[in-house]
Parts: structure tokens; sequence; C-alpha cells
């Protein structure tokens, strides 16, 4: 059994270095480069992402604490009745930082949670199990997959369940602007997947960053550390360490900036000169960079009240409520299936 699932996993690996490979080849040979963004969270991206929600000029992350720690009672009321059990899933769980919040209060009004962390990186996810168990003394069925295929894991786990130990009734968590990286097209069909394997009860708490001051969201992404620009940067660390790239990263900086007209934060690496880089492996070829060229990264889109009200409606939700801080940085929307 063991020796079988080593071999999935082996098999699991080998699948996405060969996804890896075709997407950087594809990306790095158009007329305007670019890279998928959910390469940037191998364990090293990883680990410096959960740094970037910790500087102050990236105020997603204590903005969307401060809500939860006002909402969470609320959601919590909304959601259930006293006592009643519940299965909170969540996309993109990382660290489970911010939702410690909202685990809490569900807690004191049930008499069980079972919490089912998604995330595609392996190590975050056993490091948060541990510490959410022995923390908060909550249930943790881990998920190492991605958004589309933990859910229906995660679904699958609890319809299977014939004892009847999985609580039926779910909430659905997709926070830190996540949903903010897909292209608008691409959100409204991710939340309409997600509808499709909740039912009458469930509930989706969403975090949305909003439109703002062009300063202060140029800031968030230029944080004074550098800690986004070697999260960008190592994005072409990866592809020397997984596809026997030779990038210099010296030869390459970080750019993001506002995006006013099409509200999106846009991240690319620019090449400090004129340069061949040599990519061996699978690839085993040469791409052309000129000074300036860059390669798009990341988009990271900010939304108003109408966009988020169309969104629920299209993709199948009830808007339920909205909670915001003093400054309408920063949303969570409870969308319930309508
Ligand atoms: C994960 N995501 C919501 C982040 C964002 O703000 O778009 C990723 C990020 N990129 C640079 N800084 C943070």
């Amino acid at each position: 059994m063991l020796a079988q699932n080593n071999r999935k996993q082996e098999a699991k690996t080998e699948e996405l270095a060969r996804e890896f490979a075709i997407d950087v080849a594809a990306g790095l040979s158009g007329k305007k480069k670019f890279l998928p963004f959910r390469y940037f969270y191998d364990r090293a991206g990883s680990e410096l992402f959960e740094q970037i929600c910790l500087q102050q000029e990236y105020y997603p992350t204590w903005t969307e604490c401060t809500i939860l720690a006002e909402c969470s009672q609320r959601v919590a009321e909304l959601l259930m009745n006293d006592d009643e059990d519940i299965s909170v899933i969540e996309l993109g769980s990382g660290s489970s930082t911010k939702t410690r919040i909202l685990l809490k209060q569900i807690m004191a009004r049930s008499n069980k949670v079972v919490y089912f962390p998604v995330d595609i990186s392996h190590a975050i996810l056993q490091k948060t199990a541990a510490s959410l168990t022995s923390e908060l003394g909550i249930d943790v069925i881990a998920v190492p997959a991605d958004y589309s295929e933990g859910v229906r894991q995660a679904t699958k786990i609890i319809k299977d369940d014939g004892s009847s130990i999985l609580q039926k009734r779910k909430l659905a968590l997709f926070l830190g602007s996540s949903i903010g990286n897909f292209e608008p097209g691409e959100a409204a069909s991710f939340l309409s997947m997600t509808r499709e394997w909740m039912e009458e009860g469930d509930m989706l708490l969403v975090g949305f960053d909003l439109h703002k001051d062009k300063r202060v969201l140029d800031a968030a992404y230029n944080d004074k550390k550098g800690i986004t620009a070697r999260f960008n940067l190592n994005l072409l660390e990866r592809i020397n360490n997984e596809l026997e790239g030779q990038f210099d990263l010296g030869k390459f900086a970080h750019a993001a900036f506002y995006n006013e007209q099409l509200r999106r934060i846009e991240m690319h690496i620019v090449s400090k000169e004129d340069q061949d880089v040599y990519i061996g492996g699978t690839i085993g070829r040469s791409f052309h960079f000129e000074k300036g060229e860059t390669i798009h990264t990341e988009n990271s889109y900010k939304y108003d009240m109408r966009q988020i009200k169309d969104i629920a409606r299209a993709s199948g939700f009830t808007l339920k409520e909205l909670f915001m801080d003093g400054k309408k940085w920063f949303c969570l929307a409870l969308f319930s299936p309508s």
C-alpha cells in the first residue's frame, strides 16, 4: 500500500514537472513573455509569501484580520444554529493564521468542527495541521491539492462518510484576495465551480481587495525590505532548480505597479540587459531577452462593490452580507447558494 502510494506520488510529481516545463517553454516563447502565477508557490515561494503577509505595506493581510476579528461572530450566527456541527473547507489555506480567528468563533458555537485546509504546499499543510490540532484541539483533514482537485476531494470525503463523523453543513473560505489573481472571467467560473458542490444552508466567505489610491497599492507590492521582489524573482530560481535553467538573477529586476485602467496590480520580471538564457533538461534551448523586456508574472485585480455583486449573481450566489474595514480597503463577502 505504502509502495503504491509512493509510486502514485512520484507519478504526480513527474506530471507536475512536465507541465511546468511545457508552461515555461510556452510562456517564454511568445511575443509577450509571461509565466503562470501558480508557479510562485514552491517551498521557498510559499515561505516568502508568508513573509510578505507580515509586511506593514502589505495591508491586505492585517486589514482582513481586523475585519475577521469584527465579523467572525456574525458569520457564525448567520451560518449555524447553536451546537450545530460544521465542516470548514479553506481553499489556499497557507498557514491558516487568519482562519484561526473565525475557527475559534465557530468552535464556540459548535460541538464539533472539522477543518479541511486545501493547499498545494505539502510542507505548509503539515505544519499548519499539527499546530491547529495542538492549539485549538480541532480535527484537521489536510488536503494537499490545487483548488479544484482539493474541493473535489474534500466534498467526496464528506459525502462518503457513512459514519457521519463529518459534518454535512459546510462553510467554504477563500480568503486573502486570492480571487484577485484570476482573470475576471476565470474568477466567475471558479466561483460557479465552487457553487456546484455547495448545498442549501452552506456558505462561502470570499476576501476581495478593493480599488484604492494607487500609492497604497504600489507600496504594497514594492515593500521596503524587498520581500516581494525576492518572491517574484524566485520564479527564475525555481526554473534554475527544477528545469536546469541558467538565469543569472542579478541580471533581472522586480517591477510591480497598479494599472489604474485595468484595475489590477501587474507584476513583471524585467531584463536589465540584452541576454540569452539557456534552459536545459527537456526544454533544451535558449530564450532571448531584450534590455527592458519583461516576463509578466502576476495580475492582482482590485474590485468594487458593483463587481462583487455582479460576480455573486453570475456564479449562482446571493450576497448575504459584506464586511469592510473603516478605510474600505478590503472586504469579506458572505455568499449563499441562490
Ligand atoms: C496570493 N495573492 C492574493 C497575493 C496578491 O496580493 O495578489 C500574491 C502576491 N503577490 C505579490 N504580493 C502578494
